[in-house]
């Protein structure tokens, strides 16, 4: 090697180092939320509405388990703009593995990998998580569909106490055998990377040395690939291939004695069939809807029809995981739920329980700072501005029902 080429590594290292040091300089503190809330409304608003959620016990010390439990409904209202869930995964929205989850139930049935969901039904869902790392957590329940990306529902934080120096994973196999995934085999996957990671920096430290990529580059354009190769070039290629071809072929004989017997990961596709529709006399039309920008609030009139044999009453209006509620919703309100998540500004014109039978023109208000906060009213600068949500009413027995509505929403700017 010349000096001249000597020059050239030397100048490539500096620049190297110089990224490296920026890299170091720059503040790269952990961010305490995900960015949830500048995902587009109509993804939170129109796609998957939950509801019920759980997050207990919200403190944990490290290697305890926590559960995430509740329901979502898919819209009918589904965007067009917004893959249709062909093929969905349930996961969990979290600030890096600080949980292991053990598992995923929908509808009761264990699910790990994806599948179809139908619009218009609805899901009930529990995750099992084991504490894993300490600190304050923002825990999300998320849905990934393809074509979509993930939908993040509300997120509750939570805490795990302890040592992440304590946490261990222990699962027993189907050989009778009791591993730890925390450490199982830690040395041999870093092995594999370093082993692979030197091969591939030989052989492309062998190319840069002799000469550079663009020279090599101009000379392969003008006069093609021959005068490149010279015989050392083929006797690194050939020994290079053998190499690879014999660490492969090594590497799976040598699994196939250690573990001799060995499960494919599972594949496929999950069938799990929606909950099963619960009779709702309740038929709602969404007639107008607008939205008043200085008074926050969403304004609703809808043509509410009870065809059930008892008086009902509304209770709550919830959507991207913010539950507005009114005197009713409070009674069934679950005290655990995020508070920031909840806003009291629920109101209607007429307080009356709809009676069996009744067809009624309701107008209901939904006045919070909130609207803004969550950045939910940026669906006013979308081409298709339309709100949707979860209309929940209450009966005098308590027995709920559910209704997702959906509608065009104009924006006011000044006091009606
Ligand atoms: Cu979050």
């Amino acid at each position: 090697m010349n000096t001249k080429n000597l020059l050239k590594l030397g100048v490539i290292g500096l620049y190297g180092m110089a990224t490296l040091a920026l890299t170091l300089v720059l503040d790269v503190a952990p961010v305490a939320a995900h960015g949830e809330r500048s995902q587009e409304p109509f993804l939170r608003m129109r796609t998957i509405q939950w509801y019920d959620m759980k997050w207990q016990p919200t403190t944990t010390k490290v290697n305890d388990i926590a559960t995430m439990t509740g329901k979502f409904h898919l819209a009918e209202d589904w965007p067009r703009a917004v893959g249709k869930p062909i093929r969905a995964f349930f996961n969990v929205g979290s600030p890096s593995p600080v949980f292991v989850r053990l598992s995923t139930k929908l509808n009761g049935e264990p699910t790990y990998i994806s599948g179809p969901m139908e619009i218009g039904r609805d899901y009930e869902f529990e995750v099992r998580l084991k504490a894993r790392i300490p600190g304050r957590h923002h825990m999300h329940a998320m849905v990934n569909i393809k074509d979509a990306g993930p939908i993040a529902g509300p997120a509750s934080w939570m805490n795990i106490t302890g040592s992440w120096d304590d946490f261990t994973n222990p699962m027993k196999l189907l050989t009778g055998e009791t591993v730890d995934l925390e450490t199982f085999n830690f040395s041999n996957g870093l092995f594999w990377h370093a082993l692979w990671l030197g091969i591939g920096m030989l052989w492309i430290g062998l190319f840069v040395a002799r000469p550079m990529f663009l020279p090599r580059s101009r000379v392969l354009l003008a006069y093609g690939d021959e005068l490149l190769l010279d015989p050392f070039d083929r006797k690194m290629g050939a020994i290079f291939m053998v190499l690879t071809f014999a660490i492969v072929w090594g590497g799976y004989r040598y699994t196939e004695t250690k573990h001799p017997y060995t499960v494919p990961i599972q594949a496929g596709e999950s069938k799990v069939h929606p909950m099963p529709v619960k009779p709702n006399p309740i038929a709602i039309k969404v007639m107008d809807a607008n939205y008043d920008v200085p008074g926050r609030a969403l304004r609703v009139t809808m043509n509410i029809t009870n065809s059930g044999d008892r008086p009902i009453r509304i209770g709550e209006f919830t959507t991207a995981g913010v539950r507005f509620i009114n005197r009713v919703g409070l009674r069934y309100l679950d005290r655990n739920y995020p508070r920031e998540l909840i806003a009291t500004g629920l109101s209607l014109d007429n307080d009356a329980p709809i009676q069996p039978g009744e067809t009624r023109v309701v107008n209901m208000e939904a006045k919070d700072a909130l609207w803004e906060v969550q950045r939910l009213m940026a669906l006013l600068g979308d081409p298709e501005s339309r709100f949707g949500g979860l209309l929940m009413t209450w009966d005098d027995t308590g027995d709920r029902n559910v209704n997702s509505i959906a509608g065009a929403v104009i924006p006011v700017f000044t006091k009606l």
